[in-house]
């Protein structure tokens, strides 16, 4: 199988995981990561991987995410990933999230909406945003206090709405129409499985149409 593999620390666990049962001989996957440190991550754990001269397409791919609501739309890129990790998902057949109970959400927008912009003239892309959304606008900085340079040699900022994201289903394509904006964290259609592991190491498997704000508590 071909498999896409996420960043942040649930996906972690999950190439973890993944290099054990390949390094036993059981599983035989080629992989391409979402990130440097899941490529890294992913060679250390015996994984073969690949590149997109070798891959198209996804039989399965793994990932966290930051937010989920009722209707599986997400907000993702807390680990600065969502370029890289949304051009993997709309190329995954089966995209899997795994997330635990506290990402589950009625609504979108406690968490951040982390944008990826252009380097040139990041400031005023912010700017704009601002005003155009009445949203505020901080740009992600690195641990030199320097704006965050991603895998791409983009920026990203990150989006503060006064309450819940304001129409998800449309918000996209209008952050998109702000020069500058090349990728925003909310994903929608993108999740096909969504796996939700709970602190007692239960876990539960859900699919779009299942009630999880209400399902959420394995019995
Ligand atoms: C990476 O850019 C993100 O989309 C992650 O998938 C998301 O931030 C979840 O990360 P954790 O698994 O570390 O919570």
């Amino acid at each position: 199988m071909t498999v896409g593999l996420g960043t942040g620390s649930t996906a972690a666990y999950a190439i973890t995981a993944l290099g054990e049962r390949v390094r036993s001989g059981g599983l035989r996957i080629t992989a391409l990561s979402t990130s440097q440190a899941s490529e890294e991550l992913a060679r250390r754990s015996g994984i073969r991987t690949a590149s997109w001269d070798a891959v198209r397409r996804f039989d399965i791919s793994i990932d966290g995410a930051d937010e989920i609501d009722g209707r599986f739309r997400m907000i993702k890129g807390g680990g600065a990933a969502l370029l890289r990790e949304k051009i993997v998902a709309a190329a995954s057949v089966d995209e899997v999230i795994v997330v635990d109970p506290s990402k589950i959400k009625g609504e979108l927008g406690a968490h951040p909406l982390p944008l990826v912009v252009a380097p040139f003239g990041w400031q005023v892309t912010r700017d704009r945003l601002e005003q155009a959304f009445g949203c505020a606008a901080a740009v992600r900085a690195a641990v030199n206090n320097q704006p965050l340079v991603t895998d791409d040699g983009l920026h990203v900022l990150d989006l503060q709405f006064d309450g819940a994201l304001p129409d998800p289903d449309t918000l996209e394509a209008r952050l998109k129409a702000i020069p500058g904006v090349l990728e925003v964290g909310l994903f929608i259609g993108l999740c096909q499985r969504l796996v939700v592991g709970y602190d007692d190491g239960r876990v539960k498997e859900f699919v779009p149409g299942d009630d999880i704000l209400t399902a959420t508590v394995p019995s």
